[in-house]
């Protein structure tokens, strides 16, 4: 099966030959599955009329997922965005009227002019996320095209770099076990992931592992799908877990089950460590984390005792202030029981390192378009602040926003929604739907999906990098954020070569050197470089300056962090500030809960928002009844960022003083406009850049 080959010539009643068409999902999930598409030549042009996965892809094997198993209608949907649109209502009423791209351009290049001559080019913001993360849809362009600018610099680190930054910490990298050998495990910890809905291809590798004898265990505050599917749930507070940790170190010290030539080879700080954790009990954790004491004994000892044990987590537990130290502390598990010398053991998150390997960053994004200039970074999670904040010099004045709907992504909300409201900031919007951001753009751009772009998707969640072959041309006017950026480019009177390179000149720069490009075409992915054994560090070797495993980190102690892992409560958690808990004593997560649901891309579609029902608020029966709320009374979910008004669930994935608003619908679906994110904390982790929306403290009253 080739990628862009045709492999049915039949002739559909229309009269239209028919052809499909391999891609490779492009969503921001772990999975990165590999589809087919149907296209049909019409009167027209070519239309895609169905898409299924793509059964010889050696991860998904021929299943996409609720979201996407309707992508075609999501192509075709009547609310597609498919021309450039100008403003002609006030900012987030979303008045419109159609203007032409050579308009568009010219009064976006207008504005940005004014801007840089008035404010310098700092004044521009650019923000995106990963709506796309397909290798050039990402990033590339846009970085030259901003480096070239001048303008401010984006910290994306919404998802991901707080983890990536903590294991780094322990191991000198970020790099993990590749998924697929949970298979050899025995005991599965899966701890702050939700792996049957976020990452949903990988559970059949865990039932495999369970037919064969392993045992799988989730930690996790919510009682989740996948806590239903355990052997064994474990629901510590939130925001709690390296408190867990430390006692688990302590039992495995206490009762002889660390594996004393392992960690003698190839860590450091042992003994540093052991003097720490003596004073860790399983006690002491017990009444941080709301546990029991035989709990977090047998855990331990389970740990200590069954081999190969793996770790496998993603990233919802990084969103606390002490995110990057929970990540830090989870790596020091496998070294202390000697893990990573197993085949299927030791610690698995992403295997992106694995894929970042094969892409030249530099030929690609360009930073010596920055012409010796070093421009400030902005924190992307601290949207709002940056929009509001009277003292930024120079204020942001202008913002290109594509790949990201911010509005609802980013939290402490109704401070960005306040920035977006500024009359005196220019806000350009490229999207295929009218979001909630796009409805404050003074410029909406069309942008092209999926199916309409040619480019390489990077697996984060396994090891194959796989090809998308457009299917169909843009639809309407719209088009690829690299097609954007050589536009915007041209419109500003740039005339740097490398704003103008066509696509297959970025992909040979990215990835030329290391993949055979026409093959990775023809075969539709390539397996990225993995040791042969199975075991990501089975020589011992770790990239820390000692070469081992850091028990005791001096990078750490130079950052004016704690150098051996130790348990720093949030302010706004369980164990935080007394007198803002005897306000808000209720703990708020907000996590990806709906199976049709990506992130914020699908709520708004009739075949997606309608089948999940409604926003609400879930309680646990207690928190319920001594607030006098029953199920589906209107509740008001409360806190000094915002409030926000939902019918009340009362269920059991939550524990008492815990209480959830799941993720993803805009907040121009919740009843009273504000979604989830208007309440969550925009506090930075305590290192790696991320954020702590789930450190969040909320009261909920009746209305
Ligand atoms: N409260 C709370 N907030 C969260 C989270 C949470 O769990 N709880 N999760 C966080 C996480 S992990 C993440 S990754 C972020 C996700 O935040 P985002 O990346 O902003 O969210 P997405 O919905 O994945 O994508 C945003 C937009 O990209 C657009 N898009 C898709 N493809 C393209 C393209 O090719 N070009 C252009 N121009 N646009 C495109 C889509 O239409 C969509 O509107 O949200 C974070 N926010
Ligand atoms: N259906 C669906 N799939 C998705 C997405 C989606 O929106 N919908 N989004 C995609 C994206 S962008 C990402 S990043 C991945 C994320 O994939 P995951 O990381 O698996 O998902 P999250 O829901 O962000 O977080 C996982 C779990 O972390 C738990 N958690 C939060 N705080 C703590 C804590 O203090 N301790 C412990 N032990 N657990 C904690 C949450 O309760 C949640 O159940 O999913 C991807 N897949
Ligand atoms: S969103 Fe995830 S699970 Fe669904 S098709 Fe895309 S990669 Fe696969
Ligand atoms: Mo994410």
């Amino acid at each position: 099966m080739t990628a862009n080959q045709t492999v049915e010539a039949t002739r559909p009643t229309n009269g239209g030959a028919t052809r499909v068409v391999s891609g490779t999902c492009h969503h921001d999930c772990p999975d990165s599955c590999g589809w087919h598409v149907t296209v049909t030549e019409s009167d027209t042009g070519p239309v895609a009329v169905k898409m299924r996965g793509n059964p010889d892809h050696p991860y998904s094997q021929g299943e996409l997922c609720p979201k996407v198993n309707r992508f075609i209608d999501r192509v075709y949907s009547p609310d597609r965005i498919l021309t450039p649109l100008r403003r002609v209502g006030p900012k987030g009423e979303a008045r419109f009227e159609a203007i032409t791209w050579d308009e568009a351009l010219a009064a976006i290049a207008e504005r940005l002019h004014d801007v840089i001559d008035t404010y310098g080019p700092e004044a521009v913001l650019p923000f995106s996320d990963a709506g796309n993360q397909s290798l050039l849809s990402v990033m590339g362009m846009d970085s030259r095209f901003f480096h070239h600018m001048g303008a401010s610099r984006l910290v994306r680190a919404l998802c991901g770099p707080t983890v990536g930054a903590g294991i780094s910490m322990t191991n000198g990298t970020g790099r993990t076990l590749d998924p697929m050998q949970l298979e050899h495990s025995r005991l599965i910890v899966i701890w702050g992931s939700n792996t049957r809905l976020t990452n949903r291809h990988l559970w059949p590798t865990i039932e495999a592992a369970r037919a064969a004898g392993a045992r799988i265990v989730v930690i996790d505050p919510l009682r989740t799908i996948t806590a239903e599917a355990a052997d064994e749930f474990i629901q510590p507070l939130p925001g709690t877990d390296v408190a867990l940790m430390l006692a688990m170190m302590h039992v495995l010290i206490r009762d002889g089950l660390v594996d004393r030539a392992w960690v003698d080879d190839h860590t450091i700080g042992f003994d540093e460590l052991a003097a720490h954790v003596a004073s860790w009990t399983p006690q002491r954790a017990a009444e941080i984390c709301g546990l029991d004491v035989d709990v977090i004994e047998r855990l331990a000892t389970d740990y200590g005792t069954i081999r190969p044990a793996a770790i496998r987590s993603l990233i919802g537990a990084e969103h606390h202030t002490n995110g990057a130290m929970f990540y830090r502390t989870l790596a020091v598990l496998p070294a202390l029981v000697g893990a990573w010398h197993d085949v299927g053991g030791g610690l698995s998150r992403s295997v992106g390192t694995y894929q970042d390997e094969l892409v030249d960053e530099a030929a690609l994004f360009r930073s010596d378009l920055l012409a010796g200039r070093e421009p400030r970074w902005l924190n992307m999670s601290r949207l709002g602040e940056a929009l509001t904040d009277p003292a930024l010099d120079p204020p942001v004045q202008a913002m290109v926003v594509w790949n990201a709907n911010p509005l609802v992504t980013v939290p402490n909300a109704e401070l960005t929604r306040r920035g977006l409201a500024r009359d005196d900031l220019f806000t350009v919007v490229h999207e295929q739907f009218l979001t909630d951001t796009a409805r404050y753009a003074d410029i909406v751009l069309p942008a092209a999906t999926q199916i309409e772009i040619t480019d390489v998707v990077p697996a984060w969640g396994h090891l194959w990098m796989g090809w998308n072959e457009a299917a169909i041309p843009p639809r309407g006017e719209s088009c690829s954020n690299t097609e954007l950026f050589r536009r915007l480019a041209g419109a500003m009177g740039y005339t740097e070569p490398a704003l103008f390179d066509d696509d297959e000149t970025l992909l040979e720069h990215a990835l030329g050197a290391k993949v055979d490009l026409a093959r990775l075409r023809a075969d539709g992915w390539v397996r990225v470089p993995y040791p042969d054994d199975g075991r990501p560090f089975g020589s011992g070797v770790f990239p820390t300056s000692s070469g081992r495993v850091e028990l005791v980190s001096e990078r750490l102690r130079g950052l004016g962090q704690p150098a051996l892992p130790d348990f720093v409560p949030p302010a706004e958690g369980p164990h935080g500030d007394p007198e803002l808990r005897s306000r808000y004593p209720l703990q708020l997560m907000t996590p990806k809960h709906h199976s049709r649901f990506l992130n914020s891309s699908y709520s708004q579609l009739p075949k997606h928002g309608p089948a999940e029902g409604q926003p609400f608020v879930e309680l646990s029966g207690h928190d319920a009844a001594i607030r006098g709320l029953a199920d589906g009374d209107l509740a008001e979910v409360f806190n000094d960022r915002a409030s926000v008004r939902v019918p009340v669930r009362i269920g059991n994935r939550v524990r008492p003083g815990v209480v959830s608003i799941p993720w993803g619908w805009w907040a121009s679906q919740h009843p009273d406009g504000r979604s989830a994110n208007a309440l969550t904390n925009d506090t930075l982790t305590d290192w790696g850049g991320g954020v702590a929306y789930s450190d969040t403290l909320v009261e909920v009253r009746a209305t």
